[in-house]
């Protein structure tokens, strides 16, 4: 046993690993908001992180970082990236969890994969950490480790945050193994989420499946109490407003308006090419504000950022192909000779970029038909440190819960979400100030470390989370 006090398990380490041109592996950072908010407790306790580098095959050596964080590879080979990460994790679960929002598959050698997969994970956890530890798992792709980890470590302190929805009980029945999900989830002494409606589902789960009797926020399992609550995650709002008030982004915003003709309204969408981001329906109904005459190109202009993501899973190809060719059509019948009425972009860009098309955006579009928060939405109204611009916000995504005061459309109705559109352009600048001001206010005193600092007192480990050191161990095994 090793003396791990504090152990991060997620999918993904917060680095890649990659070669170089000369064949030399080495280590590329990817910034993330989990890894800024995890960074402090990590350092303080000389914490580890456990994930996938990101290439199939022999896990590289681990790795420790200059503030003394340890980053643990544990191997993928080329068959589970295909079975447990492409199939069950996305391709079943994903979707499935998003209220089914495109068909789910499910396949038995998936299921043997992710399970396999789980308890790698499981094992190399267990063998790391420190009699006491505390440790928190991330994500979808992991569920099953909590229970796993339990098994092997009772004495542990164990931790789930779910990034993405959680199905209401009809949806969920639907998952093959869906016991030994929920058993997996129940191995932890807190299961968080993004919504309470989540935590909600989760407890019904445990009535419906298991016959528990959930109280409150709490289930007892065996003899112990499980907790199941909403923790909203967050970006970091100040570092976000640094960006963003920085002269270099000032200056790319300016020119990024003027490369698009100078429009009177910029429209901007931001996302993954994935069909929970209601990227198509956002493309229709601008075409359809074109074809009412409601909008006008050149006065309006939309930019689509679309991240490559997935690229491997059938489901993701097929929605490439879709929306590509919607932006040829809508480019076809109402661009110019120089002037396109949708600027497609299939590419990711650094924080700087990202924070000048934000800047640069009159109106941003995020408009999920589901989404367990959405960052994006939170780092355009972070970014907009001049109080300008407005934000058409999807109710099924769960930064609605949070950012109350953007234009909330529902983007499985056409109409609303036209109608958003236009409200969102033609609103007074007084009024869309005001909006906007409330949410930065609000994401200043909600900001990443805040979520990470409130799962974690939750937890039982000190308020003084940075700082923590789990001193006397608990009895346990
Ligand atoms: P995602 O589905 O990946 O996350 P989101 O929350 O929007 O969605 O985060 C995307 C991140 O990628 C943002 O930080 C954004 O800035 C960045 N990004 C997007 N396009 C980019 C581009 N072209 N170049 C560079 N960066 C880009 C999942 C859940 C969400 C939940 C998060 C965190 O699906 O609902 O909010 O986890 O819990």
């Amino acid at each position: 046993m090793s003396n791990a006090s504090f152990i991060v398990v997620a999918n993904r380490l917060p680095v890649d690993s990659v070669v170089d041109d000369e064949g030399n592996r080495t280590w590329r950072r990817s910034p993330g908001g989990l890894v800024t908010a995890l960074e402090p407790v990590l350092q303080a306790n000389q914490g580890t992180w456990i994930g996938w580098a990101g290439v199939a095959g022999p896990a590289p050596e681990p790795l420790e970082t200059d503030d003394g964080v340890t980053l643990l590879p544990v191997e993928l080979s080329e068959d589970e990236v295909l079975r447990y990460y492409e199939g069950f994790s996305n391709a079943s679960l994903w979707p499935l969890y998003h209220d089914a929002v495109e068909p789910r598959q499910f396949r038995r050698s998936w299921w043997k994969s992710y399970y396999e997969v789980n308890a790698r994970f499981a094992d190399v956890c267990a063998r790391e950490a420190a009699q006491g530890a505390v440790v928190w798992v991330q994500d979808y792709q992991l569920q099953l480790v909590p229970g796993m980890l339990r098994e092997r470590r009772p004495d542990l302190r164990i931790g789930f945050f779910l990034h993405i929805p959680f199905p209401p009980v009809e949806l969920f029945m639907q998952l093959p193994h869906r016991m030994e999900i929920l058993k997996g989830l129940l191995g932890a002494d807190l299961v968080g989420f993004q919504r309470p409606l989540a935590a909600q589902n989760f407890l019904a789960l445990t009535r419906h499946l298991l016959g528990y009797r959930p109280r409150g926020h709490y289930v007892t399992v065996d003899d112990r109490l499980v907790r199941a609550d909403a923790f909203p995650i967050s970006i970091d709002t100040a570092y976000n407003e640094e960006v963003a008030s920085s002269e270099r982004v000032r200056q790319r915003a300016k020119e990024i308006r003027a490369e698009l003709g100078d429009p009177e309204t910029v429209i901007l969408g931001v996302d993954r090419l994935d069909y929970t981001k209601g990227i198509e329906q956002r493309l229709k109904a601008f075409r359809e504000l074109l074809e009412d005459g409601r909008l006008q190109v050149p006065n309006a202009v939309m930019v689509q950022v679309a991240t490559p993501s997935r690229e491997r899973v059938e489901q993701y190809k097929v929605l490439r192909e879709r929306v590509e060719r919607q932006v040829g059509r809508i480019n076809g019948e109402y661009g110019q000779v120089g002037l396109p009425a949708v600027h497609y972009l299939h590419q990711s860009f650094d924080r700087f970029e990202l924070s000048a098309l934000y800047q640069a955006a009159d109106v941003m579009a995020v408009t999920p038909l589901r989404d367990g928060m959405n960052l994006v939405a939170k780092e355009y109204v972070a970014s907009r440190v001049d109080n300008r611009g407005a934000l058409v916000l999807s109710e099924f995504a769960g930064a609605a819960g949070d950012l109350r005061q953007a234009f909330l459309v529902n983007p499985h109705d056409l109409t609303d979400l036209k109608d958003g559109f236009v409200t969102a352009t033609t609103a007074p600048l007084d009024d869309k100030m005001k909006r906007m001001r409330a949410m930065r206010r609000y994401l200043r005193k909600h900001d990443v470390s805040r979520w990470a600092r409130s799962f974690l007192t939750a937890l039982g480990v000190p308020e003084r989370s940075a700082a923590y050191n789990p001193g006397s161990p608990p009895t346990g095994d």
